[in-house]
């Protein structure tokens, strides 16, 4: 027993999304998607982006966890665990599997009507995002991607058709997963946003930072058209963003370290939301446009458009932290979504991601203090090698201190006042990772019986954190 508190209505849950957990990426009408063509890699080699479905490829996702025809049984295993929400994606494809259709597929709106519903059977509250690493192929083929304006108006008749169909099940949206994790240079696994034909690589050999930039806003103003239509559809629709937080804090005290983690913070972790938040671009980042030569076209309407499209809540993915330096000659850390100095605090991952929680206390301060509306944790969470017991059983220790780790100093934000509401950990079910499209980097609290190459049963199995997360939630936070 501890003595933290959590409110009384905490959000207490987990987060998957379509295309690394539904596999069936070509049934019932769906067209594929940028994730459908990517290959698997590894903690070295970046994932491949192939632009045609080769025959005989191996996708991750095209099976995944066959979570499509098996989410009743999962959605029991969550129920069991006591979850008052689920986040989830719809994958744009199954509703409109060219992008650009006419009409959307009946099929794919069923069956995110039927997922819904199976949710509120158990009284567990969907939280939906809309664009999670996915876009429709033929909207990269045929338009350039993200990079085209054209997208905007796309993605705004998809999120109009699903706001209007899944009124009254639904009141938690997301618009883009990370969207600020398309300006990173490394890890790019948001690809779907800027590929364009040709392009080789999960890691962009034709790629180049204005357009990463002129894609973004694309997604700022998709997304802040998507926040109006929402309201305006229904005005208990309650719409966020999602930032993927990479803490960055300076090694140093020399002040030149500082000077240079502010900044990173700045353009990396904050501007996105400043724009999402606040619906304007914030002062510091025409300073990085000038420096960077970064000349984005924007419309005379954008402004208003951000400005009309604030979103009401933040949501942020924190898995670690870095530590940035002028100039040092310390170890660097390679993690595959961000790099960065070692800091000699922190113990590491498998995948070399560092490990803190008390950045997370720190961060959900900085975004509170900063923006001062509700806060989600809607990703978090270990990704680890899992060994299952001759008997079924798996006992994933490091998983629960993790987790453990990360709520307690959560509790802590929430006792010092920051007004978080949710907590749903990365892959409440094991999934098919993104960074390596591989299976065996699991974060699940329920295992799934499939390995790298693909083989297994598919079966489901209660980790040792399944009965341990159960008593958390039955407890409201008190014992962990
Ligand atoms: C986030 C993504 C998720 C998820 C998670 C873990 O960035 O939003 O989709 O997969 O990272 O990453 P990985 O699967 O690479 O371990």
């Amino acid at each position: 027993m501890n003595n933290i508190t959590f409110p009384k209505n905490f959000m207490w849950g987990g987060a998957i999304a379509a295309n690394q957990c539904e596999g069936a990426w070509n049934i019932d009408g769906k067209g594929a998607s940028t994730a459908d063509v990517m290959t698997a890699g590894d903690k070295h080699t970046p994932r491949r982006i192939t632009m045609d479905l080769e025959e005989g490829a191996f996708y991750p996702t095209h099976e995944a966890i066959d979570f499509y025809h098996r989410y009743k049984e999962d959605i029991a295993l969550f129920a069991e665990m006591g979850f008052k929400t689920l986040r989830v994606s719809i994958a744009w494809s199954r509703i409109f599997p060219n992008g650009d259709d006419a009409q959307p597929n009946e099929k794919g709106l069923q069956f995110y009507e039927d997922l819904f519903k199976e949710l509120k059977k158990y009284n567990i509250e969907p939280l939906v995002t809309l664009w999670h690493n996915e876009t429709p192929l033929n909207l990269v083929k045929a338009y350039n991607g993200w990079a085209s304006r054209e997208l905007v108006n796309f993605f705004a008749t998809y999120c109009e058709t699903v706001f209007k169909r899944y009124k009254g099940l639904v009141k938690y949206w997301i618009t883009f997963n990370e969207i600020n994790a398309l300006m990173r240079p490394l890890g790019n696994w948001n690809h779907g946003a800027i590929i364009h034909e040709g392009t080789e690589y999960f890691i962009h050999q034709k790629d180049n930072v204005n357009m990463r930039f002129q894609a973004l806003h694309h997604q700022f103003v998709a997304s802040a058209k998507a926040v109006k239509l929402a309201h305006e559809i229904d005005d208990h629709y309650q719409v966020g963003c999602m930032i993927c937080y990479i803490t960055t804090y300076p090694l140093t005290c020399n002040p030149a370290d500082i000077l240079k983690a502010q900044k990173e913070d700045h353009v990396l972790n904050l501007f996105s939301s400043d724009v999402q938040v606040f619906g304007n671009y914030p002062y510091y980042i025409k300073k990085y446009f000038k420096e960077n030569s970064i000349n984005i076209i924007t419309n005379e309407e954008d402004d208003r458009i951000l400005k009309e499209g604030t979103v009401d809540f933040y949501s942020l993915s924190y898995y670690m932290s870095v530590c940035t330096s002028e100039e040092s000659k310390e170890e660097k850390v390679d993690g595959n979504i961000m790099g960065g100095f070692k800091n000699p605090y922190l113990e590491t991952s498998d995948w070399d991601w560092q490990i803190d929680p008390m950045g997370l206390r720190w961060t959900l301060h900085h975004v509170y203090d900063r923006y001062q509306i509700p806060v989600m944790v809607t990703e978090n969470g270990l990704g680890a090698k899992d060994n299952v017991e001759a008997d079924g059983s798996i006992h994933d220790d490091y998983r629960i201190a993790y987790l453990r780790d990360h709520i307690v100093e959560m509790g802590k934000a929430i006792e010092e006042g920051v007004d978080l509401i949710c907590y749903t950990p990365w892959g409440c079910i094991d999934l098919v990772s993104v960074s390596t499209g591989e299976m065996e980097k699991r974060y699940g609290m329920i295992y799934v019986d499939k390995d790298n190459k693909g083989n297994g049963t598919l079966a489901r199995q209660k980790k040792d954190s399944f009965f341990w997360y159960q008593k958390v939630i039955e407890s409201n936070g008190a014992l962990i």
